[in-house]
């Protein structure tokens, strides 16, 4: 394989979510301002790739995944000269920003929605996607919305239904309608003209939906059923990638990443081979599965995870994306539970679990993304009642469950753990009130943890989370193998260690991975034992034991080594 180096696949990205990362002007609300503030501590971390979700026009049923003005500023957030200087500074402290492109759907307060519903005659009639009922009445499919409930809402104007895959206030765009394609290219040009470096593409797998609509299965005859084949990576998604990339992205130095649920590496690699000329890479969601329960009723059903199916999923996407695609590595964004709650210790071993689950992100061949507070071990919340929460998604199962039958205990639980709510609390820069978010009320709870885990104290202490992270990038930016190398993994079977290699010309790396509180045993054969000569980086101090055939982990213990060079490996 020729290796291909390319600016983004050695960047580190950093996802902000801004309603909750910074407020500059005390309204509660994080803003751009509020960005342009943080952009040293982000240069300081080493981030190279800034991400920040919507900031555009926006009602906000869904934080700004709801768009009204796509070449608007949100005006909590501050105005299009906020962002010119945001992206300006952020240039010339040489990191780039990328945006989300939300083009699956719009809000519902859209121009293009507002005209489209007045009558079956507007010209706009068809940027969306219009059906009569059943003829025994109800909407035209049993297509069940991501957020509950029905995925189509009846308009009383024109006594036709729309759909929405998400929220009822996110009309989905009707793909087949020339119009809107030439409508979403000249906006990705637009802002690509202003200079940004790429966009994080938003449920881009689901833009093409099953020719005539049918019925998904429905052997057990709910009301709707989730139908997700229906409207998901369809052939149709990669010719519009297709016509995108050639008319517009294939024109500039820039990095894509498609949000595209429900792909293994082969969907995936359909997105991201070099050949198709579609996007440069996706996130897949396929070890957010691990503790996924499918029992029931589905939806925030859990299951404890088990190391050995992390092990099978990633071990997958690292041999077969290699060499002819790139993977984004990532355990945490604004969609899921914190990470550490997830799949650490938030407890007893918060900063050694955090590591762990760092050096993971950053050892894997891909490209490392953090999302906004990661890099402090931020944790879950549980707030008491669901009116304390925020997100449509949240409400909307608290809702669907109660009528469903099931105990309030129960709901909440299910939220505590998987609700995306965890993971949108305000960022926590210091002791000071509301975490020195905000000096004014925060439009949601600080968790109150934020006293001992904060930025302020993280910067001054030597061994936190933040500087471990710090010297992790800076390892990734200073060695080629861990960016490029070839991964293979070693004792697949073992139970509480997770340990590989990473190879390159005749440079080797040796990452060994705890992932639990025990203290077991990785035994290494006698050439690895013998070259693994050089610790790079782990979450513990390590005395003498190079060249010890055993390695006896701490718990959520980390360790890299680098190999002696030219040893036959
Ligand atoms: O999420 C979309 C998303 O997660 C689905 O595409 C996914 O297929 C499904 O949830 C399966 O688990 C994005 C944003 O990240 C999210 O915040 C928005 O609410 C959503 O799109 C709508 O814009
Ligand atoms: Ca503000």
């Amino acid at each position: 394989m020729e290796l291909k180096r390319t600016w983004w696949k050695e960047a580190v990205a950093y996802q902000i979510y801004p309603r909750s990362f910074h407020d500059s002007n005390g309204d509660g609300i994080g803003d751009l301002e509020g960005i342009r503030g943080k952009l040293d501590y982000l240069k300081e971390l080493g981030v190279d790739v800034i991400w920040i979700c919507p900031i555009f026009k926006s009602p906000n049923d869904d934080n700004g995944y709801d768009i009204s003005g796509y070449q608007e500023i949100m005006e909590e957030f501050g105005t299009m000269d906020d962002f010119d200087r945001l992206l300006a500074e952020a240039h010339q402290k040489g990191m780039r920003i990328i945006l989300d492109l939300v083009v699956n759907h719009t809000s519902d307060e859209h121009p293009w929605f507002i005209e489209s519903r007045s009558s079956k005659d507007s010209p706009k009639r068809d940027y969306y996607i219009w059906r009569e009922g059943k003829p025994e009445g109800g909407p035209p499919t049993n297509w069940e919305s991501f957020f509950s409930g029905s995925a189509w809402e009846y308009d009383e104007a024109t006594g036709e239904y729309y759909l929405h895959l998400f929220s009822r206030r996110q009309p989905d765009l009707n793909w087949e309608h020339p119009a809107v394609v030439n409508e979403v290219h000249s906006i990705v040009k637009w802002w690509l003209d202003k200079g940004i470096d790429g966009f994080r593409v938003d449920a881009i797998n689901h833009i093409a939906k099953a020719e005539g609509f049918p019925d998904a299965d429905n052997p057990e005859g709910r009301e709707t059923v989730a139908a997700y084949p229906l409207f998901s990576n369809l052939p149709k998604v990669h010719s519009h990638l297709q016509k995108l990339n050639r008319d517009v992205l294939s024109r500039y130095d820039i990095m894509t990443v498609g949000e595209t649920s429900g792909v293994g590496p082969e969907g995936a690699l359909l997105y991201m081979e070099e050949d198709r000329n579609e996007l440069n890479m996706v996130f897949h969601f396929e070890h957010m599965g691990v503790d996924a329960g499918f029992g029931g009723s589905g939806k925030w059903e859990t299951r404890p995870w088990s190391l050995s199916d992390l092990k099978t999923i990633m071990s997958k996407w690292q041999t077969e994306l290699h060499g002819r695609g790139w993977n984004a590595n990532y355990f945490s964004n604004h969609d899921q539970p914190r990470a550490v709650s997830r799949f650490g210790n938030d407890r007893k071993y918060r900063k050694e679990s955090a590591k762990l689950l760092a050096t993971f992100i950053h050892t894997l061949e891909g490209t490392p993304f953090i999302y906004q507070g990661e890099e402090i071990g931020m944790t879950n919340i549980a707030l008491p009642s669901v009116d304390d929460y925020r997100d449509v998604e949240i409400k909307n199962f608290h809702r669907a469950k109660t009528a469903e039958g099931w105990a309030e205990e129960r709901i909440m639980q299910a939220i505590w753990k998987r609700g995306r709510d965890n993971a949108r609390t305000p960022m926590h820069w210091s002791a000071a009130p509301n975490a020195g978010f905000t000096s004014g009320v925060p439009w949601f709870a600080v968790n109150p943890n934020y006293e001992t885990i904060n930025v302020e104290e993280a910067v001054q202490d030597p061994d936190s989370i933040f500087h471990y992270y710090k010297k992790l990038i800076h390892l990734r930016k200073t060695n080629d193998c861990l960016v490029y190398g070839r991964y293979e993994i070693l004792e697949p079977d073992h139970a509480e260690i997770y340990a590989y290699t990473r190879t390159m010309g005749n440079d080797k790396l040796l990452v060994a991975l705890n992932f639990f509180d025990g203290t077991p045993v990785l035994e290494l054969s006698e050439e690895l034992a013998d070259a693994a000569k050089q610790l790079l980086i782990s979450n513990y101090e390590v005395h003498g034991e190079n060249g010890a055939r055993e390695i006896r982990l701490r718990p959520y213990e980390a360790r890299v080594y680098r190999m002696e060079r030219g040893t036959a490996l």
